[in-house]
């Protein structure tokens, strides 16, 4: 979707826009089911980029120390204990700047994909650039989907990273479309961006072919040492408003309310689902920072008489529209 079409939904009177946005969800989830996801660390910190959000880059001192990638058993129990509390889909994330295929590191992470991937949860994995090679191979090892979030508009990153670019990032989220695993790409609110920013970014992510299979939308966590420690929360009325424009541009995406729940009410939370929003990251922590506890969000989903959404860990990536391009490889 144009951005001149995202500003003028984001633009209408909020309960419009609410109302509107239902509609979307009403028509592509009727089941009207909330995703829980669980995320694991599997690799901490001392990460080489400079992304100025993030408590793990080696560049800041956060208090994060930088960990060796988790052993494979450590991390099928943590996946388990995931399956057990009801997750669906299991996130790991690395704080590396990439893989490459034939290292030590990468042949780790794919047996540790294959494993996990015996469980019936989606398997999701984070894991910085990939190439079309890494991309293919993690495809056979059993991945549903791989996160690489745009985080907020092309001309607004540089300002936040400068280690990488926006271009790498699509390179990346090509590659991965290629080689047939679903795309989760979303962003982070709260970075010091404009409205308009906001709208760039989904006006990139929505134009993706095929669009994301999910958009997750972060509000900033601030972590002390990095240098967005001291930014303002992100208005509740303003998640939604993004939640909702994102559930009518990507109608068929799972849109995740996911980082920043500890910093919103439960009825700024109710508002976010009721706008769109279907997955939320499940479990205390996130992958540093806190999130809130299993037994809150089951309070609040059996408030609003939410269920939850069954995995499909086989399931297709999104397919291409004919007529339309593909993802730009880059700008
Ligand atoms: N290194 C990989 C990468 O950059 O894609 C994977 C891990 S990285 C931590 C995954 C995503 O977490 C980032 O793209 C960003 O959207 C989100 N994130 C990181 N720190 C955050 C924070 N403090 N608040 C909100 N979201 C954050
Ligand atoms: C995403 O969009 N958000 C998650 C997941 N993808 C990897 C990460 C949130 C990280 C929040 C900060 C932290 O825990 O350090
Ligand atoms: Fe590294 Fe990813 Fe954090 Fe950037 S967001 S510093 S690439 S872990």
């Amino acid at each position: 979707m144009l951005f001149a079409e995202l500003k003028r939904l984001h633009s209408l009177p909020f309960f419009e826009l609410l109302k509107q946005a239902r509609a979307v969800h009403e028509a592509n989830w009727p089941e009207n089911d909330v995703q829980l996801c669980t995320l694991l660390s599997i690799k901490t910190g001392g990460c080489s980029e400079d992304c100025s959000y993030c408590a793990q880059s080696a560049r800041y001192n956060s208090g994060v120390e930088a960990e060796r990638l988790m052993s494979k058993e450590a991390i099928m129990e943590r996946a388990k204990a995931a399956r057990d509390t009801g997750s669906t889909r299991f996130c790991m994330g690395a704080a590396w700047r990439g893989v490459r295929g034939g290292t030590q590191r990468f042949e780790q992470v794919l047996d540790i994909v294959r494993d996990v991937s015996t469980l019936g949860m989606e398997v999701c994995v984070t894991l910085g650039e990939l190439g079309a090679d890494e991309a293919k191979a993690l495809k056979e090892a059993g991945v549903t989907a791989y996160n690489h979030n745009l985080d907020t508009s092309p001309e607004h990153y540089p300002n936040i990273v400068t280690t990488h670019t926006y271009d790498d990032r699509l390179r990346t989220i090509r590659h991965a479309q290629d080689a047939g695993m679903s795309v989760c790409c979303g962003g982070i609110l709260g970075l010091g961006e404009t409205t308009d920013d906001r709208l760039k970014m989904l006006e990139v992510i929505s134009e993706f072919n095929p669009q994301p299979e999910s958009v997750p939308i972060n509000s900033l966590m601030p972590m002390p040492g990095t240098p967005l420690e001291g930014k303002e929360a992100v208005d509740g009325f303003d998640v939604a408003r993004m939640i909702a424009v994102t559930r009518i541009a990507v109608p068929k995406a799972k849109v995740r309310l996911s980082a920043g729940r500890t910093r919103m009410s439960d009825e700024t939370q109710a508002l976010c689902y009721f706008a769109g929003a279907n997955s939320i990251f499940y479990g205390d922590k996130l992958l540093t920072a806190a999130n809130p506890a299993i037994e809150k969000d089951r309070t609040l989903l059996a408030k609003l008489g939410l269920g939850t959404l069954a995995p499909n860990p086989g399931m297709a990536a999104p397919a291409c529209e004919e007529e339309r391009p593909l993802s730009p490889c880059c700008g």
